[in-house]
């Protein structure tokens, strides 16, 4: 998709969200618990209620966090599930090593809530957005017929809950993501998580069922860089993430997390993939998989090492554990999952079989010439070109072209190709007063981010733009460029003069 179209759609998503007055907390009398739900097979959560009101029987959701599955549905008729998901911005750890960031959330952790129904059921939604969230949220079920996935009917400000409803026609594992502009910033702060539409007879039988979401994240600081960690969103763009995890921070599942599983049972995965830019190679270290649900849908593949799973996709993988040990899950793009965290465990507890699997039997002396070499040896003349660095832009002319690259490649998405903007959202740069009065303003919003109301050409504007972590060249660059286009005033700005900019409001 074009960056114009896109910006487009953003907009129009926001104008219709513009028109919705969000309603107030809604109190849809809760339905009294009766006894007559079926019982669930896999006890693992909170019994179902059930009451007759209108044509279909309203129950409540079970939904569980991961890596636990809500039971099997076991239903032979149709339903109306209600849903209830309350966004929760939170600080948690990325890893146990001191690393922190402010994660956004659907029900309190990454992944959201996993999602059980049957096909055929009336999913109906109870959307809420605590009120001490910093910005509005919405969500956009990939299992929904429908605008947007229901982006425009959820998007609810801060303090406010929204209420639809969908029907689910179709069957399959669909990732559920939060589509607020900027969307890919939602996304990247963990806003996923996995709905399964159980075909109308349900599901085979398995002994065990785990939830795993792999997930990218862009942080300021370099991998294991400790404290509170900022979101970064040149290298968001860049689609170069610092972490790449299962279920939202090294090590979710793994250690004393591992999924623990007995030799000879069958184990089902669901599988998503919510990026928001990397495409998984889904693997299981010492397993085959006996079958994929390729994507989650129908197709079913059998005796499958990798499997691929797209960013905003999903899959359920099977397999029966034949003998003990440790099962690395990991994504095997491999630097991911040995330098940026995607590695998860299924340990297996039970007998031996040597056949399967012998272990070591013998070990001897093997002797050969040479090391294993750990860099690429550079020749002289690529050290050179290693050592010099990024070309500086010397004039202005200059400038303004290394500007135009940095404007399109992480400005055009918010402020568009003319610096126009989007009301209500994004200011405009073209002719804009609050810049061209004063540009050091411009400079400070794009090395500090900026936030709070401002008042750009008249119209009032109270969104975030993320700090973008340029140099000071790359500042001077854009900055140049944007003074001396879309009708702004001209100028040049230099590198020397952003130092003085940083930190300050
Ligand atoms: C993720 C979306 C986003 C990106 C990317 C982004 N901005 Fe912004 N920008 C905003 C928002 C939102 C505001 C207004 C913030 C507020 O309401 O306080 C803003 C405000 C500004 C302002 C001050 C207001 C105005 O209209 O003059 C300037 C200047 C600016 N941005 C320049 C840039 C430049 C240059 C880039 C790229 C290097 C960039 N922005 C990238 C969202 C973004
Ligand atoms: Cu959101």
């Amino acid at each position: 998709m074009k960056v114009r179209t896109l910006v487009v759609l953003i907009s129009s998503m926001f104008m219709v969200s513009a028109c919705m007055k969000p309603k107030g907390n809604e109190s849809n009398a809760s339905p009294a618990p009766a006894a007559s739900a079926p019982a669930p097979v896999a006890a693992s959560a909170a019994a179902e209620t059930e009451t007759q009101t209108g044509e279909l029987p309203v129950i409540d959701a079970v939904m569980t966090h991961a890596p636990e599955v809500p039971p099997p549905v076991n239903r032979n008729h149709a339903a109306r599930v209600k849903v209830n998901i309350e966004v929760q911005e939170k600080v948690m750890k990325m890893t146990d090593a001191g690393v922190e960031y402010k994660y956004w959330t659907f029900g309190g952790d990454v992944p959201g809530q996993m999602i059980r129904v049957r096909e055929g059921d009336e999913v109906e939604v109870h959307f809420s957005n605590r009120s001490d969230s910093t910005v509005p949220h919405n969500i956009d079920f990939h299992a929904v017929t429908g605008p947007g996935g229901g982006a425009a009917a959820s998007f609810t400000a801060p303090g406010h809950t929204s209420v639809f409803s969908f029907k689910a026609l179709q069957p399959g594992l669909y990732i559920y993501h939060c589509a607020t502009a900027p969307v890919g910033m939602h996304i990247a702060n963990g806003m996923y998580g996995l709905i399964l539409v159980e075909p109308k007879e349900g599901l085979p039988k398995v002994d065990r069922e785990f939830y795993v979401v792999q997930g990218d994240f862009y942080t300021k600081g370099k991998n294991s860089d400790s404290g509170l960690q900022p979101f970064d969103m040149e290298k968001a763009v860049r689609e170069e993430p610092e972490y790449v995890v299962f279920n939202g921070h090294v090590g979710a599942i793994a250690g004393d997390k591992a999924l623990k599983a007995k030799v000879g049972e069958t184990v089902r995965m669901y599988v998503g993939n919510g990026g928001p830019n990397l495409v998984s190679s889904f693997h299981v270290i010492g397993e085959i998989f006996d079958k994929v649900y390729v994507e989650g849908g129908d197709l079913i593949n059998k005796n499958v090492q990798t499997t691929i799973i797209p960013a905003g996709g999903a899959a359920i993988v099977e397999m029966k554990l034949d003998v003990p040990g440790s099962y690395t899950l990991v994504d095997h793009s491999i630097f991911r999952a040995f330098n940026k965290g995607a590695l998860g465990q299924l340990i297996a507890e039970g007998p031996e079989n040597k056949t399967i699997f012998s272990g070591k039997t013998q070990e001897e002396v093997y002797q050969t010439e040479g090391g294993m070499l750990q860099d690429q040896p550079l020749n002289a003349s690529d050290t050179a070109k290693v050592n010099a660095g990024a070309p500086k832009a010397g004039s202005k002319e200059e400038r303004i072209t290394a500007g135009k690259a940095l404007y399109e490649a992480n400005c055009i998405a918010c402020h568009g190709s003319e610096g126009k903007g989007v009301e209500g959202a994004f200011p405009p740069l073209a002719k804009s007063d609050y810049l061209n009065e004063d540009p050091k303003r411009g400079i400070r919003a794009v090395v500090n981010g900026l936030s709070g109301k401002i008042t750009v050409n008249g119209k009032e504007y109270n969104n975030v733009m993320p700090p973008l972590g340029f140099t000071d060249e790359k500042v001077a660059n854009v900055m140049t460029y944007v003074l001396n286009s879309f009708g702004n005033k001209g100028g040049e700005v230099k590198p020397e003069e952003i130092a003085a900019e940083r930190g300050k409001k």
